[in-house]
C-alpha cells in the first residue's frame, strides 16, 4: 500500500494530492496515508506536506529500494527477489548465508554501504555509502564446478553492457573480471561457490561498481588505480561531472544477466557449448588482456608472456617467454600498461 501511495504521488510529481483523495482512492484511512507518507520520507523521498493542500513529491536524490529496482523489471530469474539494506558487512557474506538457507535462484542482495566489502584472494573492497553499487546475486547453475569461470565472464559482460547503455562509453574487461574505463578499475567481481565434486549447490556473484564517487571518496591508497563512472565518463571538460542513476544500472545488469543465465542454464550439452562460445566471443570483444603482455602468479610460480586467447570455459591462455603455453584458471594476472604494471 505504501507504494500505491508513492505511485499516486509520482503520477502527480510536483503537484499536491490531498490526503482525502489518497484515502478515498486507495480505500485506507487518512491516518494510514499519513503513516505511509512518513515511511516514504524516512526512506529518502522528498515529500512536502501542507494541511490545506495535502502531499507533493518533488524530484530529490535518487531513492533506491527493493521496490524501486524491482518495479516493472521484466526478468524471469535474476532479481525476482531483491533484498535491500542500508548497510551490510558484505553483500556476498549475507548472500551466502541466505543461499545456504535455500533462497530463490536469482536472489539479489544490495547494500548502500559495506563495512567489510571483500575483494578476491582475501583483499578488501572499498564500498562508500550510496556512491556505488554493492550487489551480490545468488545463482544455482547447472554447470560443473570447473566451468564456473564462464559465469564470472557472463557477469562482467552484463556489467560492461549496462555501463555502455547507461553511460554511453565502452569499457574494457581485464581478465577475468575487472571492468576498466580510462585504465581505471571501475568494477570488480568476486565469485564465490558452494559445491560438491560434480555439482554447484550455489554460487554468489558479487559485483562492486564505483558509480558516483569523486576521487576523495576513495581511500588515498586507491586513487591511482580506482575510478568511478562519474570520474571516468566526464572527459576533460565536463565540470560539474555527471552523476549516473545507480538504480538504472542495477536494473540493466539484472536484465542482461537474466538473459545470459537462462541461455546458459541448459542440460543440453550442445546448446550449452554454443552459449558458452557466444559468451567467450562476446567477452573477447571487450578484452583488454588478449594480445597484451601479462604476468600471472600460478602456484607460487610467475608466468610472463603474451595472453593469446581464452578457452571455452574461460581460462586465459598465455604463450610464455620460455616457449611453453599455459592455461590460467584463476589468481592474479597483471596486464602491462594497466593498473600499475
Ligand atoms: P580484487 O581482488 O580484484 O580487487 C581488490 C583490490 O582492488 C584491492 O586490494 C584494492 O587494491 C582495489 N580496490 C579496493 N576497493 C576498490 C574499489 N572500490 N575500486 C577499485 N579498486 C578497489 C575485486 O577484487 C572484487 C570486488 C568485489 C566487490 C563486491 S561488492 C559486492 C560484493 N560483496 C563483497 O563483499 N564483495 C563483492
Amino acid at each position: 500500500m505504501k507504494y500505491k501511495v508513492l505511485n499516486k504521488l509520482k503520477a502527480n510529481m510536483g503537484l499536491y494530492v490531498s490526503g482525502e483523495a489518497l484515502s478515498e482512492q486507495l480505500g485506507v484511512s487518512r491516518t494510514a496515508v499519513w503513516k505511509y507518507i512518513n515511511e516514504l520520507k524516512s526512506q529518502g523521498y522528498i515529500i512536502e506536506s501542507s494541511s490545506k493542500k495535502g502531499y507533493s513529491l518533488s524530484e530529490g536524490p535518487e531513492v533506491i529500494s527493493a521496490y524501486e529496482i524491482g518495479h516493472g523489471l521484466e526478468t524471469q530469474v535474476v532479481g525476482k527477489d531483491i533484498k535491500y539494506f542500508n548497510e551490510l558487512d558484505s553483500t556476498n557474506t549475507y548472500a551466502k548465508l541466505i543461499a545456504a538457507e535455500g533462497c530463490a535462484d536469482g536472489t539479489a542482495v544490495i547494500a548502500e554501504a559495506q563495512t567489510a566489502g571483500k575483494g578476491r584472494l582475501g583483499r578488501g573492497w572499498s564500498s562508500a555509502h550510496k556512491k556505488g553499487i554493492w550487489m551480490s546475486i545468488v545463482l544455482r547453475p547447472l554447470i560443473a564446478p570447473e566451468e564456473i569461470q564462464i559465469m564470472t565472464l557472463a557477469a562482467s559482460i552484463a556489467v560492461a553492457k549496462a555501463i555502455e547503455q547507461e553511460c554511453h562509453v565502452r569499457p574494457g574487461i581485464k581478465w577475468p573480471n575487472d571492468v576498466l574505463l580510462e585504465s581505471k578499475k571501475v568494477c570488480g567481481i568476486l565469485t564465490e561457490m558452494n559445491c560438491e565434486i560434480e555439482r554447484i549447490n550455489f554460487l554468489v556473484l558479487g559485483i562492486g561498481i564505483n558509480v558516483n564517487h569523486d576521487m576523495e571518496d576513495f581511500p588515498e591508497a586507491l586513487r591511482e588505480i580506482a575510478g568511478s563512472l562519474k570520474e571516468c565518463c566526464g572527459g576533460e571538460v565536463a565540470e560539474p561531472k555527471k552523476e549516473f542513476s545507480r538504480k538504472n544500472i542495477i536494473r540493466c545488469i539484472l536484465a542482461e544477466l537474466d538473459v545470459i543465465y537462462r541461455r546458459l542454464n541448459t542440460e543440453n550439452e550442445e546448446a550449452y557449448a554454443d552459449e558458452a562460445k557466444q559468451i567467450v566471443d562476446e567477452w573477447k570483444k571487450y578484452s583488454v588482456t588478449i594480445g597484451r603482455r601479462v604476468k600471472a602468479a600460478m602456484k607460487g610460480q610467475e608466468l610472463v608472456g603474451v595472453a593469446t586467447d581464452i578457452t571455452r570455459d574461460g581460462r586465459l591462455i598465455i604463450a610464455c617467454e620460455d616457449g611453453s603455453i599455459r592455461e590460467v584458471m584463476s589468481g592474479e594476472v597483471s596486464v602491462r600498461g594497466l593498473l600499475g604494471y
